[in-house]
């Protein structure tokens, strides 16, 4: 592994480091000068030293980037001796104990391809600063806990830039000389500086209204570029439903007089929820039938929601710092998840969302990357938005709603805000108020924030026919390939299935429980639970609603399996039980491949999936989601050395035989799920259009000609982007002339949308077909292809990469060397982004020999790069230390 020179790596920064700030801002009045070749900041900060900070401590501010013309304070220029700029400070020598620090400084957004700061989208000016943008516009305390209030002018040429928009309300707005214009936005919450946010452009309005429990109107806007704005209805309705949402389920209330939604298309992530002021990526706010798939428009749901649940956890009540990030992003995703859930259906929301735990989550914690939710060191802050953080750390969250009851962790949140409204807090103070309001002992419990790795529960059933008794015990132990590490509070959700169906249960003790569930906890290394007057030996249903983020282990019969699968009441349960056993089921066709062995699916399997599409229980997107086979990643993951071929040998072997056996039942169900009329984002319709576009991806699999007529059908006559992206979809996979020209098309219809070409990116690189490795090397030339937008650049590279097992992992390594090369090309111009394309090769352990050979290779190249970015540098380091 090549070393950084000493003196030039970047140092982590860690938890237990942490120390208040010497001085805090309780003010602060920015002029923005927004310019074709540069921009002028003035800042005026009102500065207070903190009492117990001695007189005479230096004032050292955050800047990155910025070109400092004027330095005063109160009024009066310092002279240059009292203070240093350097290249990412400025240290002022004993400045007082109370002063207005005025600085001057030229910015250049139209440089600013980090799209970390100020920067341009489209022409028009937009901001980024969490995690610490902000020093990269203004020299400042760039850290949570200073929290002020501000006023913000901002200038711009009024032609270009008709629309100024900065956070809280608009207070003045006038002519300027020369063609300019201005706005004057005042924000009467305090906030940390993460949450600014300024946006100056040519764009168009969707507005709408809100009227809060308590009767005040708020104005909602929605900006986006003026050919957009015939998609904004779906982001408006999602907003007005997540504000009414909050205010229901949590007593929450908006309180500004205006929430603005802005629209961008190059955005690093999803979305950032500014104070009255969200800036998102374009992909979570644009919506039009003909654009949009159901995923999308499920997708802008819950990321409006998200960020605007933000306004509470997060920007009322934000972190201290930003090992406490899991706080709020944990918390909002639960709140996120509670709220779709209640949108649409519980058990299609949370088998989504474990799907995407166990598959990247898991993957995570068992990589170089693995860290605690709440993290103890890092280098580069943007590295840890991670899974770990948002996922991990919602279900973290969800533990404890389990073990508290829905009202006990009601008056859990009310009294975390009651006590630390406008205020910066830790994670010991969120569970602290859960525990204080409920008058319950969450110490133990508080492991889950300092614990790496997937814990594992391991069960085993007796049952003891003379006392008509059934025993449970449960013992939990470390992570696969970890020891030690402290005992966890573990809530274990269980069910019992008779002969004739669920048991009522009868537990020697007490327990949480709603229906025929018991919420059981697990505290110590192993427990037993006793449960009374059990008839027949039952089947035990186990982690229901997957209850907590573990490894179950526990021994069932294929057959116990398939019970649990039948007559199971839990939703999520059935299906968790329907993909283990096609989980076996698969790992033992990769076996033989591996072994040179006849393949042949499994009767049972294939039976029970017969069964799941005649259920009539099952919705159709849970039928859907039942008869999809586990993904190769997640089959790898159960593997000691990831079979890369074999997988993919025997996933696709099943997906034929499965189509085989169900040819008629599937021809059937695509018929008689037709559609009836135009589109309609509604419930029954989405169940009905996954249906049918599940089974058209197993029928077209067969290959036969008939079948594929009913995919570029499907795709010439749809009028919505749901059938005509599953239908492509199935036609890249095949490959052939039918390929070529539905590409050909779909390109010629959309060329000039991004949103719907990163589509037309995306499912050719996801695709099984064995030329892919090929046709996305082709793409990365393309003329289409802009490696500086991060949409563009995930929807090829990071839909091959992280989510395409098979050709990225090829054994001649050239799928190794395409991302590498596209990593060392990006990082100079955007380091977040490349350093989560770099996240590709964390896994790379857990290959064979000659893999590892390659990425390792790979890795080190990307290591011996001059002048590396630090957020690359951590991700690689990271991969390349010793396990
Ligand atoms: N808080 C932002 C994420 C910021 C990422 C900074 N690299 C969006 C969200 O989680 O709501
Ligand atoms: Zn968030």
């Amino acid at each position: 592994m090549t070393e950084a020179k000493p003196g030039t790596a970047p140092q982590p920064i860690f938890r237990k480091d942490y120390r208040r700030p010497d001085y805090t801002i309780d003010r602060v009045d920015l002029r923005f000068e927004l310019g074709e070749n540069f921009t002028t900041v003035h800042a005026s900060l009102a500065v207070r030293r903190m009492h117990d900070t001695p007189a005479g401590a230096p004032l050292v501010l955050d800047g990155e980037n910025l070109v400092l013309k004027r330095v005063a304070i109160d009024g009066r220029e310092l002279p240059a001796d009292h203070y240093v700029a350097g290249p990412t400070s400025l240290t002022i020598a004993d400045p007082g104990a109370a002063f207005t620090l005025t600085t001057v400084v030229e910015i250049r957004p139209q440089d600013n391809l980090e799209l970390s700061g100020l920067y341009r989208s489209s022409g028009n000016f937009c901001t980024q600063c969490e995690a610490e943008g902000f020093r990269r516009i203004t020299y400042f305390l760039d850290r949570p806990d200073v929290m002020a209030r501000y006023s913000v002018v901002v200038e711009a040429d009024r032609a270009r830039y008709p629309v100024l928009l900065a956070n809280g309300n608009r207070v003045e707005t006038g002519e300027l000389d020369g063609g300019r214009h201005f706005a004057r936005w005042d924000d009467p919450f305090p906030k940390p500086c993460y949450l600014f946010a300024l946006v100056a452009g040519d764009l168009r309005c969707h507005d709408g209204e809100f009227v809060t429990r308590s009767g005040r109107t708020v104005r909602l806007e929605i900006w986006v570029e003026p050919d957009n704005i015939d998609r904004c209805a779906h982001a408006l309705r999602s907003l007005q439903a997540a504000m009414r949402w909050d205010e229901d389920t949590f007593g929450r209330e908006y309180d500004l007089d205006i929430y603005m939604i802005v629209a961008v298309s190059d955005f690093n992530m999803g979305a950032m929820e500014n104070k009255g002021l969200n800036i998102f990526n374009a992909k979570y706010v644009l919506a039009r039938p003909d654009t949009a798939t159901d995923d999308d428009y499920d997708g802008i749901e819950s990321v409006i929601a998200h960020e605007y649940f933000h306004n509470w956890t997060g920007n009322r009540v934000t972190c201290r710092d930003w090992f406490q990030l899991t706080l709020k992003e944990g918390l909002t995703v639960f709140r996120d998840r509670l709220f779709s859930a209640d949108m649409g259906s519980p058990a299609v929301a949370r088998i989504g969302d474990v799907l995407a735990l166990r598959t990247n989550q898991f993957a995570e914690d068992s990589g170089p990357m693995a860290h605690p939710i709440r993290p103890e060191s890092y280098i580069e802050m943007n590295n840890f938005y991670t899974t770990t953080v948002y996922e991990k750390g919602a279900e973290v969250i969800g533990m404890m709603r389990t073990l508290l009851g829905a009202a006990g962790f009601r008056r859990g949140m009310d009294l975390y805000f009651e006590r630390h409204d406008g205020q910066a807090v830790t994670c010991d103070d969120f569970r602290a108020a859960l525990a204080d309001a409920n008058g319950v002992d969450l110490e133990q419990f508080g492991r889950w924030y300092s614990q790496v790795g997937t814990p594992v529960v391991r069960a085993r059933g007796d049952y003891d026919a003379a006392a008509r008794a059934y025993t449970l015990t449960l013992e939990q132990a470390p992570p696969r390939g970890r020891d030690g590490g402290e005992l966890l509070h573990i809530p274990v959700a269980v069910g019992l299935l008779g002969p004739d169906g669920p048991l009522a249960l009868r537990l020697s003790e007490e327990t949480a429980a709603s229906g025929d569930t018991r919420v059981l906890e697990l505290r110590e290394r192993s427990r037993s639970f006793r449960f009374e007057d059990v008839p027949a030996a039952p089947v035990a249903s186990l982690l229901r609603g997957f209850s907590a983020p573990v490894e179950l282990e526990v021994e069932r019969s294929d057959a116990d399996l398939a019970r649990l699968m039948a007559a199971d009441p839990d939703e999520f349960s059935r299906w968790d039980a329907g993909q283990e056993l096609a989980r076996r089921v698969l790992l033992r066709l990769a076996g033989d491949v591996e072994a040179g062995r006849e393949l042949a699916l499994d009767r049972e399997f294939v039976a029970a999936c017969a069964r799941i599409l005649g259920d009539e229980r099952f919705d159709g997107s849970l039928k859907a989601l039942a008869l999809t086979l586990p993904n190769e990643r997640l089959l790898g993951q159960q593997q000691q050395v990831v079979a890369v071929d074999a997988l993919h040998a025997a996933r696709q072997f099943a997906v034929r035989a499965l189509a085989r056996a169900l040819r008629e039942p599937l021809l059937a169900v695509y018929k008689a799920t037709a559609p009836q009329g135009p589109y309609r984002i509604e419930r029954a319709e989405v169940d009905r259009r996954k249906l049918r576009n599940l089974a058209l991806g197993y029928l077209v699999a067969l290959g036969e000609p008939d079948l594929i007529r009913l995919a570029v059908e499907q795709f010439e006559l749809s009028d919505n982007m749901t059938d005509s992206e599953a239908a492509l979809a199935c036609l890249i996979d095949h490959g052939g002339p039918e390929r070529d020209s539905a590409l050909a098309r779909f390109h010629a219809r959309w060329h000039k949308d991004p949103l719907v070409l990163d589509k037309w990116f995306a499912l050719q690189a996801v695709s099984t077909h064995p030329d892919t490795l090929d046709r996305v090397l082709a793409l990365a030339d393309h003329p289409d292809f802009n490696l500086l937008n991060p949409n563009r650049a995930r929807s090829l590279l990071g839909a091959f990469g992280l989510r395409n097992q098979h050709q990225f992992h090829r054994q001649d390594g050239r799928g190794h060397a395409l991302v590498a090369d596209k990593v060392l090309a990006l990082d100079p111009h955007n380091p977040q982004v490349a350093a989560r394309l770099v996240a590709a090769f964390n896994p790379w352990r857990r290959f064979d020999a000659a893999r590892q050979q390659s990425m390792r290779a790979q890795l080190e190249r990307i290591a011996a790069q001059p002048g590396l970015s630090k957020s690359v540098r951590e991700i690689v380091d990271r991969a390349l230390a010793p396990a």
